[in-house]
């Protein structure tokens, strides 16, 4: 029998009380009969998280071989294949962006630095917790055992959202959009772009000013509106996103994927940041998709976010070694 042990932090939230169930009731992972499931949040968390437990156990997965639930990080980082870091100190009332980064900063240099010790070379890391890809940015640095091709951050919600929002344009059906790609940061200057993006193996064919004025606006702030509108932010279809993240990572995909990586010059963007790039992803590892044509507005956009994602570096700057 085929078991992979897997950690959730921030398992107490919102995220994880869908992404959890999701996972057990079919797991994403390649090869796998069953999982070890450990589930960290901070010690003020762990009453809730004994009736987590107490209600995954209720369900009889038959995909699941242990569970814990804890707030000892090395214990719940200890000899993991996947770690999923949905945990992220949320902005609380008045407080300044940079102090959010500087938090969570503080949150992912110490879980880095234990996951460094305690996990082997293979184990693969999914930062979800914003700001995700800085927060990813400085778990890369400080884990020097893990390749850098081990830890991506999630931009799969924007991709998912940006599917769903052209397919429901142009009246075809999400599965039959190819080649649709989401550049930079998880925040409102990423760049959805469809430059390339096909039907049913046909280039799209949609208005410039559609583009520009409607879809990329409504992909960059579906979050805000989600928030605007149930009062809470993207749990349920985040939690989705990260399952098909996983898949995507487990199985390889046969369409371009967005994944936030580190970048290493693609594109003319700075070197050392982790941001969404297109890719080919296959389940021994994903390559960047070369030699794309840039129109001139995507490229302005694109820049755009490599200069938010180099102040978020510049602030953290003091966290990668
Ligand atoms: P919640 O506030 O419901 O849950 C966060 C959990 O993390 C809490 O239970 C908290 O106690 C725990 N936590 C805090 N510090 C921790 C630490 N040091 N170790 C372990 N656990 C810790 O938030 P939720 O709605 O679940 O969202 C989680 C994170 O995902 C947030 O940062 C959110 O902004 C981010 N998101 C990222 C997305 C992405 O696409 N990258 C999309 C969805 C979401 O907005």
């Amino acid at each position: 029998m085929n078991i992979k042990n897997i950690c959730i932090t921030g398992a107490a939230g919102n995220i994880a009380y869908s992404l959890i169930f999701r996972i057990l009731a079919k797991l994403p992972f390649s090869n796998t009969d069953k999982i070890n499931l450990k589930l960290l949040d901070i010690t003020q968390s762990q009453k809730s998280l004994i009736g987590l437990r107490y209600e995954i156990e209720d369900c009889a997965f038959s995909t699941l071989n242990s569970i814990e639930v804890t707030d000892n990080v090395e214990n719940a980082f200890q000899e993991s294949d996947y770690i999923i870091m949905v945990g992220a100190k949320p902005r609380s009332k008045g407080m300044e962006r940079s102090d959010l980064i500087l938090d969570n900063a503080n949150i992912f240099k110490s879980q880095a630095s234990i996951i460094d010790d305690v996990c082997s070379s293979s184990t693969k890391v999914i930062v979800v917790g914003n700001p995700a890809n800085t927060n990813a940015l400085i778990l890369n640095y400080n884990t020097p055992s893990i390749p850098n091709e081990n830890i991506t951050s999630l931009m799969k919600l924007d991709q998912n959202r940006a599917k769903s929002i052209l397919a429901s344009k142009i009246g075809k059906q999400v599965e039959d959009i190819e080649q649709m790609i989401i550049w930079g940061n998880h925040s409102t200057t990423q760049v959805p772009d469809l430059s390339n993006c096909k039907i049913n193996s046909v280039q799209i064919n949609v208005d410039e000013s559609w583009i520009q004025n409607t879809f990329i606006p409504k992909v960059q702030k579906r979050g805000g509106e989600i928030i605007e509108y149930r009062g809470l932010s993207s749990a349920a279809s985040a939690a989705s996103a990260i399952y098909d993240h996983i898949h995507v990572l487990d199985y390889g995909s046969g369409s371009w994927e967005s994944l936030g990586v580190m970048t290493g010059g693609e594109y003319e963007i700075s070197s050392g940041l982790m941001f969404s790039l297109p890719l080919n992803v296959t389940n021994k590892g994903y390559n960047v998709i070369k030699d794309l044509n840039i129109n001139p507005d995507i490229d302005s956009l694109i820049k755009l976010s490599e200069q938010e994602l180099l102040k978020e570096r510049d602030i953290v700057k003091s966290f990668l070694p």
